[in-house]
């Protein structure tokens, strides 16, 4: 049994071999660009091997007797975020006084605190791409200084903020009218990955905080039913389309812009409507200024900003224009709370260092734990998931290390999830009595969003707090024959437990605690990379796609045979494709 009481299939003191070998797994290739040798391996640090042997003793313990041995754990293992209503009760990770030490030793050799004060000082941590990793620049009071190579980039956050807040204000107020003199009713965003996740979330989060008079919809994904769907039932002349792309070049938004333009110009016949229904956020001037829209109506954002972590930039526009100005300010001063204490809380009370240290502790040494579940417990949250899913997997999504060698361990796990109740009659089966260990993220709040019932709000979180329980100590054996069960049915009863789960208890949904709960995310995800000394802030994976898929579809579009640059397969499927495929 992998995961109950009895000693798991694999020992944990012996790295769980891996599923599906990345490229560079098994022989290494030389990597040529590398600077071997400059940092120490995390797999060889001292405090590494001591958490490998002693997740030896811990595997074979039970969340059960753990808890009857110390009937305060609940209220000791947990820690709270003074000022961000957030707080987290990891009781129910399968951890000990011990462990907990341990990870602190581990996060003190990796010198957390020291890489989190470069990334606040405006050092260029990412060093695959030599740029400053700042977005906590992003949600500085007006105050603070923010350093990037001697200059302090908080004036520029707010000018930027300043722009945003007239804009918002003059759609929210009707004051900025389309073309024809008509008011706007709906605001698309465009824009994908960091330009689309965040802005959806935000929405659909903070929804009963929006003006709602006003619709908003996304369109990210190059397939044309998105544009469609999204502007089917709406009037051209009663719609802002909000550009987001830091780079200005990206195929899926350019495409979808370009059709948003032709289907302003057309329906309105009028080329100069694209001043009234398009302003665009972008770092590329040139680029913004190309494709038609006036740079008065861009928004700057910078390149020490990553995609992923912009929502809280001019790429959160949308969220402003739904929220109105006042409750961004609230939404930036959440995440600004968050990076306070982030900054200052001793570790073992840090909600960051905890959470990331705890990742570090499933993944790397408690069999290799390969997901985690995100089970939001609000269905505002429900692409909270999604949004993380890009967070945690495109920041740690690493194979090699910064010197780039390849890492010795796993990295980043694969997040996935649903809003609870939902997911728990479905995949919580698999959580419950399947054979692997999923460790779950559990997201409640205390008090229900304005509108939606209290009773029913009490059920939601009973059902929580249910799930954590049940997680944690399943049904023996003895319960399920106790409870009358045939003996010959009782083994399909039986919940075996141990499964481990945090729960993270926020007061209530707002604006400013949505911010420090995202926030308490992405530092987590940091300080798992620093624990295993990657880059999380590049995304040459994500590029690669990107690159690809201009080339095959200028091939796609040739009519001309010629001999492909593709693999057999990929050349059948696409002259397969373009026998078959309809022509534009
Ligand atoms: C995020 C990634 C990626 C990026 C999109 C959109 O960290 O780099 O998801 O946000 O590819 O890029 P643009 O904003 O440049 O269009």
């Amino acid at each position: 049994m992998p995961i109950g009481s009895t000693p798991p299939p694999r020992t944990p003191a012996t790295p769980p071999a891996r599923p599906s070998a990345p490229p560079t797994a098994g022989k290494p290739p030389a990597a040529p660009s590398a600077r071997p040798g400059k940092s120490i391996r995390p797999a060889s640090r001292p405090e590494w091997l001591a958490l490998k042997t002693h997740a030896g003793k811990v595997a074979t313990t039970h969340l059960r007797d753990i808890f009857k041995a110390d009937e305060r754990r609940g209220s000791r293992l947990c820690a709270e975020a003074l000022g961000t209503g957030i707080y987290i009760d990891y009781s129910k990770n399968r951890v000990t006084d011990e462990t907990m030490q341990l990870l602190m030793k581990l996060a003190a050799a990796s010198e957390i605190g020291k890489h989190r004060d470069a990334m606040f000082a405006g050092q260029k941590i990412n060093t695959t791409e030599d740029r400053a990793v700042l977005h906590v620049a992003l949600r500085a009071p007006r105050s603070a200084m923010f350093n990037l190579d001697g200059r302090n980039v908080v004036p520029e956050v707010h000018a930027v903020l300043e722009q945003m807040m007239t804009f918002a204000g003059k759609i929210r107020s009707g004051e900025w009218r389309g073309n024809s003199g008509r008011r706007i009713r709906n605001v698309i965003n465009i824009g994908i990955g960091g330009s689309d996740l965040g802005p959806v979330m935000a929405y659909e989060a903070l929804k009963a905080f929006s003006q709602r008079e006003l619709t908003f919809r996304f369109i990210s994904n190059v397939d044309g039913a998105d544009f469609h769907e999204a502007t089917r039932d709406l009037d051209p002349g009663e719609t802002v389309f909000i550009v987001c792309s830091k780079t200005f070049t990206t195929l899926e938004t350019l495409t979808n812009a370009q059709a948003a333009k032709d289907w302003v110009v057309t329906t309105m016949r009028d080329p100069k409507a694209v001043a009234k229904h398009f302003v665009a956020v972008s770092s590329n001037l040139e680029e913004v200024r190309k494709f038609g829209i006036d740079p008065a109506n861009m928004f700057a954002m910078w390149d020490w900003v990553g995609g992923r972590y912009s929502m809280d930039s001019a790429i959160g526009l949308s969220t402003m224009i739904a929220i109105g100005p006042e409750n961004f300010r609230a939404l930036l001063a959440g995440f600004h709370a968050m990076d306070n204490h982030f900054r200052t809380a001793p570790p073992e009370r840090n909600l960051p260092i905890l959470m990331g240290m705890l990742g570090i502790w499933n993944t790397n040494f408690l069999f290799g734990a390969e997901t985690v579940a995100v089970l939001p417990y609000s269905n505002y949250l429900k692409r909270f998931p999604a949004y993380l899913q890009q967070l945690t997997m495109e920041s740690n999504g690493k194979h090699v290390d910064l010197d780039g060698m390849p890492v010795a361990f796993e990295t980043g796990p694969i997040y996935w999830g649903e809003p609870g109740t939902n997911g728990q009659h479905s995949f919580y089966q698999l959580i419950h009595q399947g054979t692997r260990l999923i460790p779950c993220d559990l997201i409640g709040f205390c008090q229900p969003v304005e509108g939606s019932s209290p009773a029913q709000h009490d059920l939601l979180m009973a059902n929580l707090f249910a799930q954590g329980e049940a997680l944690a100590f399943g049904k023996t054996l003895e319960q399920v024959i106790a409870e009358g069960v045939p003996s010959a049915l009782a083994p399909h009863h039986v919940c075996q437990g141990n499964r481990p789960s945090t729960t993270i208890l926020v007061e209530k949904l707002t604006p400013q605690t949505l911010g420090s709960l995202i926030a308490l995310y992405e530092h987590a995800v940091f300080v798992r990379g620093v624990v295993w000394n990657i880059d999380s802030f590049d995304q040459f994976g994500v590029e690669l796609g990107k690159q690809l898929a201009k080339g095959t579809a200028a091939e796609i579009a040739s009519s001309k045979p010629g001999k492909s640059a593709h693999d057999s397969s990929t050349a059948a499927l696409i002259k397969r494709y373009q026998r078959f495929r309809k022509a534009p």
